[in-house]
């Protein structure tokens, strides 16, 4: 026996009190079962979190330069990914209103997990083995990846940014982080759960009542309790607990992706409540994620021209845009926070014809910026498919009234399948780049 042997036996025959002695831990519910049947919905939905996120992260544009990308240091977490693509209209739309929503789905999901192998956390010894001390610092990436990630992600859709870095790069590289935890965790332990699940059967368990529940057999893991207590809650209880905690999140958070009359019921959603100026002409009136006033933006007078450069630079009056072909599309502005304004009809100009104007060539990005000064989202970078896409509009009117001004008037862009964030709005310049090549 090994020095390092002995001292675990020796280490393993004195735990500390509390916690890390095995009669502490009690509930019957708590069995490698239990933690396997909450695996089966983690695995899905952790998988169609990270795919949606990417997709999230794509849909930014992230290697179209100037200024779309904050994550410059990404390099191969991100330079590979491929362009997004400018349709179906509700591709951002249905992938964030999914991210979003599922996200918060997960929460109690997640929790449940967490309970259901606390017991692990104060395992005595620490590390019985070499193997079992790194599978273990893996575990604190895990549960601090998810933790980190759903901590982020729902602080960021409450509008509160209380974190001294950048949601943006942190939910990313967190990601990165957690997806590679959760690999190592799956590949380790898919073979338990496989076999857990094949021991009882779900249906089975949806009938037993309180009164008949029992923990399961003892388990190598030692997720059951050496001493259950009698049971005060049957696992269908418990799961039961468990969907109707993630159904109520869906069902006061959904709301603000659907729009329309469901928009009243997302209760725990800040966004999209608020609902602009408005004006005379444009009734209804629909919400609006950022007022001018909150994006500090005065008035804009009848001065205002939009300046655009290609090939040739020139600029543009409100009226001189309006005298070129107007284009109308129904489209939805959405965040990626997972809120929309649903369906809006949007009518300006298309932006390959003002692409067209200034000589710029077909395979050319196009650069946008708005009166906004300083920081915020005032300006971004979209791909030569984006620019050519047949809906793709500097609007000037939504609802065949003119924008008002916390609609983006004097005018603001709008484009299928993009990312809300990259529909500027007051726009007051834009530059055609011809791709480099
Ligand atoms: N100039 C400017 N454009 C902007 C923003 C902004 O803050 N400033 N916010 C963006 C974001 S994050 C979104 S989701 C949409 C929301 O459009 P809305 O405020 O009209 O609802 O506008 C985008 N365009
Ligand atoms: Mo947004």
């Amino acid at each position: 026996m090994s020095v390092l042997d002995r001292w675990v036996n020796r280490a393993a025959d004195h735990p500390p009190p509390g916690p890390f002695r095995a009669g502490f831990w009690r509930s019957p519910l708590r069995g490698p079962w239990f933690t396997a049947i909450l695996s089966v919905a983690l695995l899905p939905g952790i998988t169609l979190m990270f795919l949606t996120g990417l997709a999230s992260y794509a849909a930014y544009n992230p290697n179209l330069a100037p200024g779309n990308d904050t994550t410059p240091d990404k390099g191969l977490l991100g330079s590979w990914l491929p362009g997004w693509p400018a349709g179906p209209f509700w591709l951002y739309w249905v992938n964030q209103g999914v991210h979003v929503t599922l996200g918060l789905v997960l929460i109690p999901v997640v929790l449940a997990k967490l309970w259901s192998v606390l017991p692990k956390l104060f395992e005595w010894p620490p590390a019985r083995s070499v193997t079992q001390l790194v599978e273990r610092a893996s575990l604190l990436l895990l549960v601090g990846g998810a933790v980190f990630e759903l901590v982020t992600g729902v602080m960021n859709i409450q509008y509160y940014y209380a974190w001294p870095f950048g949601f943006y790069q942190a939910h990313y590289y967190g990601a990165w982080v957690f997806i590679a935890a959760f690999v190592v965790h799956v590949a380790f332990r898919l073979r338990t759960m496989v076999g857990a699940l094949r021991g009882r059967s779900l249906r089975a368990e949806l009938r037993t009542p309180v009164s008949q529940t029992t923990a399961e057999e003892p388990d190598p893991d030692h997720l059951v309790s050496a001493d259950p207590a009698p049971a005060t809650i049957s696992r269908r209880g418990a799961l039961g607990m468990v969907a109707a905690g993630s159904l109520t999140l869906v069902g006061l958070s959904v709301g603000q992706t659907i729009g329309g009359v469901t928009r009243s019921t997302a209760l725990l959603a800040p966004r999209g409540q608020t609902i602009g100026l408005g004006s005379q002409e444009l009734k209804p009136d629909f919400q609006v994620n950022k007022t001018a006033a909150e994006a500090g933006i005065d008035p804009v007078g009848a001065s205002w021209r939009l300046e655009l450069n290609g090939a040739a630079n020139t600029s543009l009056s409100r009226p001189q845009l309006l005298a070129m072909p107007q284009h109308t599309a129904r489209l939805p502005i959405a965040c990626v926070e997972g809120w929309s304004t649903g369906l809006q009809t949007w009518t300006g100009v298309r932006l390959a014809d003002l692409a067209t104007k200034v000589g710029a060539a077909p395979d050319s990005s196009l650069f946008v910026e708005s009166l906004q000064r300083g920081g915020g989202f005032g300006s971004a970078t979209l791909s030569a498919d984006q620019v050519t896409a047949a809906d793709a509009l500097l609007a000037l009117q939504v609802n065949g009234a003119d924008l008002t001004i916390d609609h983006g008037f004097p005018a603001r862009v709008v484009v299928p399948a993009l990312p809300g964030v990259h529909n500027t709005k007051w726009v007051t310049r834009m530059t055609f780049l011809p791709a480099r090549g």
